[in-house]
């Protein structure tokens, strides 16, 4: 069964981004336990943000998991990624991640790559970039192994990365790595953009897609744009999928209404 999740935003430089709550983790975590949601997706500044301890009680608290902790702060506050051509600077990257998977996994939730991946440009050519970003994506899954979870990565569209734009090309550069402990991330939003059809993406992905942002074609909550969301759930069923669809979506009007928006039109599609 498929899970729902809400998002929670800590990182003030990614203000006016795709998140839900924003700010609090304990009202974020209130409100999304209120309104029936079965977890939160955490967007901290770092591992040290909030403690581990914390997040845990207000979760046991009110009943919910952690879906995952995204890392994208490495980049938005430190500039990190982890196709820099700068072994110093890659290695910086990695160990951010690593950070991260430690704080993610010891709440017994994966960690997310997206803008952390970085793109290929100056002297690092794309097959030099895709083999960093694979050689990281295999170190850092293995890392994640202890806590019994994935890594999460994060095709992102054209304007984000030049890297994997399309839930294919994650595949083709997974299936590289068999024993890879990486899972594909499909973002609606840039599946939107990228692929022909939302949901022959979502089957290309297949059994590689370990997690969903749960949001409409316009980045505003599920239900607020022209998403058809009968084939995203046609296609979701058919590949199996039974792991969290993330509300990574704008406050839009505000955060309390997106949160409710989005279980809505959750309930409304998958239930
Ligand atoms: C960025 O556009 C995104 O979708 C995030 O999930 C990645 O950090
Ligand atoms: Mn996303």
């Amino acid at each position: 069964m498929i899970r729902s999740a809400v998002t929670i935003s800590l990182v003030e430089q990614a203000r006016g981004g795709p998140f839900v709550f924003w700010d609090d983790v304990e009202a974020g975590i209130r409100k999304a336990a209120e309104l029936g949601f079965d977890a939160v997706e955490l967007f901290a500044p770092g591992p040290d943000a909030v403690s581990v301890e914390r997040v845990r009680s207000l979760l046991d608290g009110h009943g919910l998991k952690m879906a995952a902790v995204g890392t994208g702060a490495g980049w938005v506050i430190h500039k990190r990624q982890l196709c820099d051509p700068d072994a110093a600077g890659r290695r910086a990257a990695i160990d951010f991640i690593r950070s991260m998977i430690d704080f993610g996994g010891a709440l017994g939730a994966p960690a997310i790559i997206g803008s952390m991946q970085g793109r290929w440009q100056g002297e690092v050519t794309k097959p030099a970039a895709l083999d960093m970003l694979l050689e990281a994506l295999v170190e850092l899954g293995d890392h994640a192994r202890q806590y019994g979870v994935p890594l999460i990565y994060e095709p992102l569209n054209r304007y984000e990365t030049n890297l994997c734009n399309t839930q294919q090309d994650g595949v083709s550069l997974l299936e590289r790595h068999p024993a890879i402990n990486v899972r594909l991330l499909a973002d609606l939003f840039h599946m939107n953009i990228e692929e022909t059809s939302i949901a022959a993406g979502l089957r290309d992905g297949g059994r590689w897609i370990g997690h969903v942002h749960f949001v409409d074609s316009n980045r505003r909550p599920a239900g607020l744009g022209h998403m058809d969301y009968g084939p995203v759930a046609a296609a979701l069923s058919e590949i199996g999928y039974d792991r969290y669809a993330s509300a990574e979506a704008f406050a839009y009007p505000d955060p309390d209404a997106a949160a409710r928006q989005t279980i809505e039109t959750f309930r409304r599609v998958f239930r």
